[in-house]
């Protein structure tokens, strides 16, 4: 079989499992990708995400490592379109925070893993021949492949842009040994268009584009970060809960997307909008009940009231202060330290100085873990003084 031939059969094993947007790489390694995830790395901007080291960036972007005799790197793009503003535009009360689009449905790596699987056990008896796949969490740069295969560019944001979907697409990938004729990469860019960097909230993008801190990034923090959110940090958050949006919503090539995979559709509003305040009633067990299946789940519990902490501060009215004032006694220190900032934010806007500093004497005066005792010193700090939260 020639390798035109070969790519036709993959695309369309591709297309059985539902697959529009499919494109094909040579496994050569991708050696620009690795010189700028190792200065990622060796800058820190890779933040606490130890488990991208050295010896990972070299894995990531040499497929032999992932499959022995690795030829061809076949990458695949399910879209996940912006929800109707009828459904994302709820009324303000309660307050409601944001999911980012990915993670308002199911969790994509449930809904790739059996297609992919699929893909991989059809080249292994169709063609006789090696294959692996991976979604997300495998050793494999997603975007950087992706762009190799014409799939996309990777915009300024790091985002790829697939025509048509802009940012508004997950990627998966099966690596084989059969060698598919590659596409050829797109001649695509951003040109002068600078909206995402504008956009980010927290100037998480370089200035010039092509580089994301995830230091800065609010998607890092909320889902990522197992520690505390830098309190500088935290009132650019807004209402964000579990990841971010902004770079991709105000990329014009995105504008007309509006293709979704249909088990990533969310079943309701709830899904990328809950109500704010029942969520910090939460307990180990019901957190579990009420995301299972869900990309969340990866923030876990308390990373999760963490931030619905931060963004009841930012955007909670004062009748949400009830449920801060239940997240101050809460088990984790990491919850009552963000409720303690987040009671002092939402009290400044509000006007109710007196109220929130009893609270926090009520309830932490005798706090013993030093994170809580210095959010607690801080928030009553900016209460007695006259002056704006940061
Ligand atoms: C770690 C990770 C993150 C981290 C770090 C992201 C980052 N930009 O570095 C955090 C948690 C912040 C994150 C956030 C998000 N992520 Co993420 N993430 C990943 C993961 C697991 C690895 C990416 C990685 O290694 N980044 C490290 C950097 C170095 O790699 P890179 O961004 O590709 O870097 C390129 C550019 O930065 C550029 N570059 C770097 N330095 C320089 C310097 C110069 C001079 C130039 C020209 C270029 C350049 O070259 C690099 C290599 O091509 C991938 C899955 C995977 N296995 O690849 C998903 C992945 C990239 N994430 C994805 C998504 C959806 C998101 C979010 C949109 C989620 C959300 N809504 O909250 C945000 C978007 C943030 C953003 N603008 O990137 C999708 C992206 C799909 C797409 N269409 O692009 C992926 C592919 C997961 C998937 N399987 O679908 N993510
Ligand atoms: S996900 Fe949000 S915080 Fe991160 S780079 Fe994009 S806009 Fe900035
Ligand atoms: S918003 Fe503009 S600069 Fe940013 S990724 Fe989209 S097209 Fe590129």
């Amino acid at each position: 079989m020639t390798p035109a031939e070969v790519r036709k059969q993959l695309a369309s094993l591709a297309a059985r499992e539902g697959f529009a947007h499919v494109s094909f790489a040579e496994a050569a390694p991708l050696a620009d990708a690795r010189a700028a995830a190792t200065a990622a790395l060796e800058d820190g901007r890779l933040a606490t995400m130890t488990w991208m080291d050295h010896d990972w960036v070299r894995r990531a972007t040499n497929p032999a490592t992932f499959l022995g005799g690795a030829r061809t790197v076949m990458v695949l793009a399910l879209p996940v379109a912006p929800l109707p503003e009828s459904e994302a535009d709820l009324p303000t009360s309660p307050t409601r925070g944001r999911i980012a689009r990915y993670a308002a449905g199911r969790d994509y790596h449930r809904v790739f893993e059996p297609k992919l699987r699929r893909i991989v056990r059809a080249i292994r008896q169709d063609f006789k021949a090696q294959a692996r796949g991976t979604v997300d969490y495998g050793p494999l740069l997603e975007r950087p492949w992706a762009a190799r295969s014409g799939l996309g560019w990777q915009g300024k944001s790091t985002m790829l842009l697939i025509p048509g979907l802009g940012p508004w697409a997950l990627l998966g990938v099966v690596v084989t040994d059969l060698s598919a004729s590659p596409d050829e990469p797109l001649r695509k860019s951003c040109g002068s268009c600078t909206r995402c960097i504008v956009a980010c909230p927290t100037g998480a993008i370089s200035p010039q584009g092509d580089i994301v801190d995830a230091r800065l990034c609010i998607s890092y923090h909320t889902i990522e970060n197992r520690g505390s959110i830098p309190r500088g940090l935290r009132a650019s958050f807004g209402d964000w809960i579990f990841g971010c949006d902004d770079c991709l919503t105000s990329c014009p090539v995105g504008r007309n997307a509006s293709q979704s995979a249909p088990e990533l559709v969310p079943a309701g509003p709830d899904g990328a909008r809950p109500a704010l305040a029942p969520l910090l009633a939460l307990d180990d067990a019901a957190f579990v009940e009420r995301f299972r299946g869900r990309p969340i789940m990866r923030a876990k519990r308390d990373g999760l009231l963490r931030n619905v902490c931060v963004a009841l501060g930012n955007a909670g009215a004062p009748g949400d202060l009830a449920a801060l004032e239940l997240a101050l006694s809460d088990a984790s220190p990491l919850v009552r330290g963000h409720a303690a900032w987040a009671i002092h934010t939402l009290a400044l806007r509000h006007g109710l100085r007196a109220q929130a500093a009893a609270l926090l004497l009520h309830h932490l005066g005798s706090e013993q873990d030093p994170f809580v005792r210095d959010e607690r010193d801080f928030a009553l700090s900016r209460l007695a003084a006259d002056t704006p939260a940061r």
